[in-house]
């Protein structure tokens, strides 16, 4: 299969955690890798290499993401606020970010985006519930609504402009799961990379929903949803599950955060209060 499906792919985020693990395995997607985070994150990706070019740009500002967009024909976008905090910089970068970038897009005839949207656009749900993309979004956070934002916008701009977008609502990517929430919401770098490549060469994306997920044992997500994209995961948290346990104490099943799919991200950033009986917090909140 050919997976050099588009000449030149922009990766916002770059600098970041996911944008490190992505960008020697997204050259083989393209003939140049067009490398973009902010100004002072730019410092983090050294010099550009082979098949590369860096090109700053902050998300909030309308004049660079439009530089950073020209003559790309797909976007893998990583860049943005990718925690919880006050909604300031997350309207900047997520919401203010994203509509700049799809208005590049639409600009310069960008064909196709990979949204690197969030678990917590649907952190609201038990950790007991099997979810679809049909579920409607129960953000838990202001950077889970941020999140849920990009995906109706990228919705908007296929509906009226028909540039496709895969909005993958990453679990916990990382290089191993932290803790037992992570065995379930994990997704290995190689997996993501597996995903992306899908959603970059599929012949019809459209506007689609995927909940980015290794083969993990225990799942919140149907796993068939995904298959649409010709996504199959080849890792699993399950050989991480014995250190993880050892390493982890037992879990209180009254904590909100134990019982949320969304775990901590309950009771970061603003806070928690009263009228949410039930919700009581993590021990001593
Ligand atoms: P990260 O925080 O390591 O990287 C995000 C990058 O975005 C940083 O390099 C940062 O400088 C850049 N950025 C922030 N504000 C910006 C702005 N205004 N303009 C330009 N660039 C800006 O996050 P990570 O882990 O690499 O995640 C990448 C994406 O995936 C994020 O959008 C995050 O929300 C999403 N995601 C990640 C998950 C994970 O497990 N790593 C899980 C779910 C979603
Ligand atoms: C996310 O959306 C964050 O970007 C990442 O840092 C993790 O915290 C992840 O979710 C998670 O839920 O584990």
């Amino acid at each position: 299969m050919t997976i050099k499906a588009h000449s030149t792919l922009l990766l916002t985020g770059a600098a970041g955690g996911l944008g490190a693990a992505l960008r020697d395995r997204l050259k083989a997607n393209c003939d140049m890798l067009r490398l973009s985070d902010r100004q002072e994150a730019c410092s983090k990706l050294g010099p550009a290499q082979d098949h590369e070019v860096i090109v700053p740009a902050d998300l909030a500002d309308a004049v660079q993401v439009d530089r950073a967009v020209q003559g790309c024909q797909a976007i893998v976008h990583m860049g943005g606020m990718s925690v919880e905090g006050p909604f300031e910089p997350i309207l900047q970068a997520n919401i203010l970010g994203v509509y700049n970038l799809y208005e590049a897009a639409r600009n310069h005839r960008v064909k196709r985006v990979v949204f690197a949207s969030s678990n917590h656009v649907t952190g609201f749900y038990k950790q007991s519930q099997t979810l679809t993309p049909a579920h409607p979004p129960r953000p838990d956070s202001l950077y889970g609504v941020s999140k849920a934002f990009g995906e109706d916008l990228a919705s908007m701009y296929f509906d009226r402009y028909g540039i496709e977008t895969a909005c993958v609502r990453i679990g916990s990517s990382f290089p191993e799961p932290k803790d037992r929430r992570m065995l379930a919401s994990w997704l290995s770098f190689d997996d993501l990379h597996r995903l992306i490549t899908a959603c970059l060469t599929t012949p019809v994306l459209g506007h689609t929903i995927i909940f980015g997920m290794s083969d993990n044992a225990v799942s919140w997500y149907d796993k068939a949803s995904v298959r649409h994209v010709g996504y199959r995961p080849q890792d699993t948290s399950d050989v991480f599950k014995e250190a993880v346990y050892a390493r982890t104490p037992e879990p209180d099943a009254t904590d909100p955060a134990v019982q949320y799919q969304g775990g901590g991200f309950l009771f970061s950033g603003i806070p928690m209060t009263a009228h949410l009986s039930g919700h009581n917090g993590p021990k001593g909140k």
